[in-house]
């Protein structure tokens, strides 16, 4: 029997990078490996998620004798849990808790990464069979290593992420990291469990024709959007268009869209929420960061995402990111 020897695991190709840089302790290579194992974790139960009625609701007891819980809360408590007993991360912030969590055990103190997360985004898509994701991202701490982490080792601008990366539970499962060196793509291969590198160094085609954005909110975004909105539908044939509107309602499976296709995903602040919905920290600042690497572009209308300074764990910003003809069209638009 021959054995297929041309795709690289997620483990080979993080212990291979490692190589290239013989003063890296593989702490990053094996957080991200950890970050792999809980979504391997999530994505099961995700596939399961429509037999819920079967196996029971959110908080009863199902047939093996567990407590079912809701597909967020099981999330959260994967990530959390395998972090918290890995030993390459000193402390979570999960947009499923109020506050950050300091791992205070002699092993996480000398850890020098955080991670924030959104376990489970997309989550009204859940009850109805479509993608969701999850999204993370990696900080190194500004407090002392051997220290309990705090506050200011999460709130930190997001230019000044060391990786960040999501996994969209859709038609396969994928886990697409950033590193300032690159964005690869892994795609589960179910049968062994493993992540097998599918789509090495990602990169956003700079032109695209597709737009992402929740039309219901049209007459509550400001006239540049509406602008910008109305400048994709009336483009012809002779400049390209019209452009193709896309719209999943999870933003994970959204922007990876538009990532490898071209496009261009905004979700806006609103007349009733300036603000708009999406938060900086979890969804955001991770975005931000992968479509930067990837030669893409992400504000929040006015400045880079990746240079808002945080003021608190669950801020939120309006936000537009992808191609970056298409962000600079909206630019113009904007100003
Ligand atoms: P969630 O974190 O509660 O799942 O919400 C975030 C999601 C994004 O994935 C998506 O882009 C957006 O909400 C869709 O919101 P809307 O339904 O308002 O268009
Ligand atoms: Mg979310």
């Amino acid at each position: 029997m021959s054995i297929n020897r041309k795709v690289q695991t997620l483990d080979e190709f993080t212990i291979q990078q490692l190589r290239n840089f013989p003063h890296a302790t593989g702490e990053l290579s094996n957080l991200l490996r950890n970050i792999g194992l809980a979504a391997k974790r999530v994505n099961v139960e995700v596939n399961k998620a429509g037999l819920v009625d079967i196996l029971g609701d959110h908080g009863t007891i199902n047939v093996q004798g567990e407590e079912v819980k809701k597909l967020d809360v099981y999330a959260n408590d994967q990530f959390t849990g395998v972090l918290r007993h890995g030993i390459s991360c000193a402390g979570i912030a999960s947009e499923e808790l109020d506050d950050f969590v300091a791992f205070d055990d002699e092993i996480s103190v000398k850890s020098k990464y955080v991670c924030l997360y959104d376990p489970l985004d997309g989550s009204s898509n859940i009850d109805v069979n479509v993608s969701i994701g999850t999204i993370f991202s990696v900080y190194k701490r500004v407090t002392p290593i051997g220290t309990v982490v705090k506050k200011e080792d999460f709130l930190q601008p997001g230019n000044k992420q060391v990786a960040a990366g999501y996994i969209v539970y859709g038609s396969s499962t994928m886990l697409v990291y950033a590193t300032r060196r690159g964005v690869q793509g892994f795609t589960l291969d179910p049968s062994i469990g493993e992540w097998a590198l599918s789509h090495p160094n990602i990169q956003c085609p700079v032109s695209g024709k597709i737009y992402s954005v929740n039309h219901g909110n049209y007459f509550k975004y400001n006239k540049g959007v509406q602008q910008y909105i109305t400048a994709c539908q009336q483009k012809d044939k002779s400049n390209g268009g019209p452009y193709t509107q896309r719209y999943i309602g999870s933003m994970v499976s959204d922007v990876h869209r538009n990532l490898i296709k071209g496009g261009i995903f905004m979700y806006p602040g609103t007349t009733d929420k300036p603000e708009g919905k999406l938060r900086l920290m979890y969804e955001c600042n991770p975005f931000a960061f992968i479509i930067a690497v990837a030669g893409g572009k992400a504000t929040n209308g006015e400045i880079r995402i990746l240079d808002i300074d945080p003021t608190k764990l669950h801020q939120r910003t309006p936000m537009f990111i992808g191609s970056t003809d298409m962000m600079d069209e909206l630019a113009a638009c904007l100003a």
